[in-house]
Parts: C-alpha cells; sequence; structure tokens
C-alpha cells in the first residue's frame, strides 16, 4: 500500500545556490574541483542510467547477479517483517530483488533527494508489493541528520546499493554511516554495495568506454554550469579524462582543458593552463579489509559478505 509521504525534517535548503557557490568556490582552489552530486541533473542521471548497461561498466549487472543468485543466502541473514530504508533509492531498480529475497518484508522507506525519482518508484513499488507499506521520504544525505523515522521497534533494515559510497570521500563516508546509525537505531542492520579493488584492465575501461558515455556525463557538468549559471565554457575545449590513483586507491574523474584558455561563470572569470583539470569525481575501490575499518569508524561491524565469483563487487551486511 502507498502511504502519504512524511515529512520528517525541514527541507535542506536552496539547491541552485548551492551549485553557484559550490561552481565558484571549486574553480577558486588551487587544484580545481567539483562535487560529485552536480553531474545528475536529469541529463546526467540519463546519462548514468546508460552507464550501467555498458558492457566496459561493471558494477551493476555484477551487484545484481550478486543480489539474484545469493538471494537465498541474503535473505537468510536479514530478519523477518523486515522495514528497509533504503538511501538515494532513485529509481529503486534493486530493490524488488531485495524485497523479493525477505521473509514477509512490512514496509519500504525510500529516501531521496529527487521527488521526479521517488514518487514514481514508490509508487511502483507499492503496486508489485502489495504487502508491503511504501513510505517515501524526500530527502538527501545532508537532512540525515535531521530525520526522524516514527516507525517504533520496527526490525530495520538499511539499504545502499551501487556501492555510491565509493563516492564519498573517507572522511563523508564515516559520517555517513554515523548518520544511518543513528537514524536506524541500534538494533538495526545494513546492506550495502561495495565495489573492490581489481586490474586495472577491468577498472579503467569501465570510467572510460569505447562509446563515450562516461565523457560525456563528466562534460555535462560544464553544458550544465553553461545553462545554469551563465557559463562560457568551450565544451570541445575540454576532454574527460579517468584515472586510477594508487595512493587513494580510487578512480579518479577530471575535465581536462586541451589548452591554455578561459571561462567565466555568472561573470566571474577562471583561468586554465593547458593540460589543468577539473577533478569532478572519486570512486574508491575497497579491500575487504579496508571496508571492514570504514564500517568499524562509522559506528557498525560487518557480519557478513557476499561476493561474485570474481570477487569484482560485494554485498555486505553490517550490524
Ligand atoms: C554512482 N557511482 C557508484 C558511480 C561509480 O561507479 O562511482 C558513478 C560513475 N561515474 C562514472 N561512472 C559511474
Amino acid at each position: 500500500m502507498m502511504l502519504e509521504p512524511f515529512v520528517t525534517h525541514e527541507p535542506h535548503a536552496k539547491p541552485d545556490g548551492d551549485f553557484l557557490d559550490a561552481v565558484l568556490h571549486g574553480l577558486s582552489l588551487p587544484k580545481k574541483s567539483l562535487p560529485s552530486r552536480f553531474l545528475y541533473d536529469a541529463h546526467g542521471s540519463n546519462l548514468f542510467e546508460h552507464i550501467t548497461e555498458l558492457p566496459e561498466y561493471y558494477p551493476t549487472r555484477t551487484e545484481i547477479g550478486l543480489l539474484k543468485s545469493q538471494a537465498r543466502e541474503i535473505g537468510a541473514a536479514l530478519p523477518s517483517g523486515a522495514v528497509v530504508v533504503e538511501f538515494g533509492s532513485g529509481s529503486s531498480r534493486k530493490t524488488e530483488l531485495l524485497l523479493a529475497a525477505l521473509d514477509r518484508p512490512a514496509a519500504y522507506v525510500p529516501i531521496d533527494i529527487s521527488a521526479a525519482a521517488l514518487y514514481p518508484a514508490a509508487r511502483r513499488i507499492a503496486l508489485s508489493f502489495p504487502d508491503v507499506d511504501v513510505y517515501p521520504v524526500l530527502g538527501g544525505f545532508h537532512d540525515l541528520e535531521r530525520m526522524r523515522l516514527p516507525l517504533g521497534d520496527s526490525r530495520l533494515v538499511g539499504f545502499f546499493p551501487g556501492s555510491t559510497i565509493g563516492n564519498f570521500s573517507q572522511r563523508a563516508a564515516v559520517e555517513f554511516l554515523l548518520s544511518a546509525r543513528r537514524l536506524l537505531g541500534p538494533g538495526a542492520v545494513f546492506l550495502l554495495g561495495v565495489d573492490l579493488q581489481k586490474p586495472l584492465d577491468i577498472l579503467l575501461p569501465a570510467y572510460n568506454d569505447a562509446d563515450g558515455v562516461t565523457a560525456a556525463f563528466n562534460l555535462n557538468l560544464l553544458a550544465r554550469i553553461n545553462r545554469d549559471l551563465e557559463g562560457t565554457f568551450d565544451l570541445d575545449a575540454f576532454e574527460h579524462a579517468a584515472i586510477y590513483n594508487e595512493r587513494h586507491q580510487r578512480i579518479e574523474m577530471h575535465l581536462r582543458s586541451l589548452a591554455a584558455q578561459s571561462a567565466s561563470v555568472a561573470g566571474r572569470t577562471f583561468s586554465f593552463a593547458a593540460a589543468e583539470t577539473i577533478h569532478t569525481e572519486n570512486s574508491h575501490k575497497y579491500t575487504p579489509e579496508g571496508f571492514e575499518r570504514l564500517a568499524r569508524d562509522g559506528g557498525w561491524e560487518v557480519s557478513q559478505v557476499f561476493v561474485d565469483k570474481n570477487r569484482f563487487f560485494s554485498v555486505q551486511l553490517l550490524a
């Protein structure tokens, strides 16, 4: 049953102002960088959906394969009558697999910052699982601290698939895990998708596909600045670059300037040297031990790990 969305917190302030402030700040840094969350406007979100279907992009199909092939084991590790709380639920594409694996799930609480993604997905889940009460919550990761879930002592199962945690800095990941712990309560468990370290001949093409979809996804950030912030970026004068940073064990996406040039944003001019980059995203790749340490710093213990046969991707159960 689809229930009235409940508002648990004051919605977060002015998204457009956030974008302008973040761009002016990020382009003023000695090493220019922009927060990766701004990659996901409507066009960027469509491009990301396209990325998840590319042959080179192994994470989505590997995680879906895992949720399908190990559904019995995952279901057995989770409480019956669970209330599933999904963070950044988006299109809720993997939720059906989890709900089907659970014994009599009671409710589903998708949390997402985009109303356009949240409500249709919540409605779809409510139609597919008529015995599950669906309570959509509009909000982003920054709102978690102020959210309350009036769900009594239900058996809460947090769900955060997709290895989106890999896009957070170490510090942001710990803060997110602590917020999730506080929101879900001490008796909850948390199921997360976590991408693992692997050879570079698999990793690099996943972020630099032959069709150039990831390049378009990255360059769309400049198009968005041009459109929304009176930007004057020449999109042909920048290229997509994805590199592996050994020290930080992460893929980094950058936009590399092909020449010395300048561009302005809302009337402020920024100069770029030839080959200078704007760092646009990190995607951390974990070892099982590295993720265990991160989980512990965030107030959780790893209780079970599900991996595919190639050990490319993991679904981690925290308690
Ligand atoms: C959303 N996130 C888990 C993706 C990743 O793999 O880090 C974002 C992405 N960026 C480029 N391709 C995919």
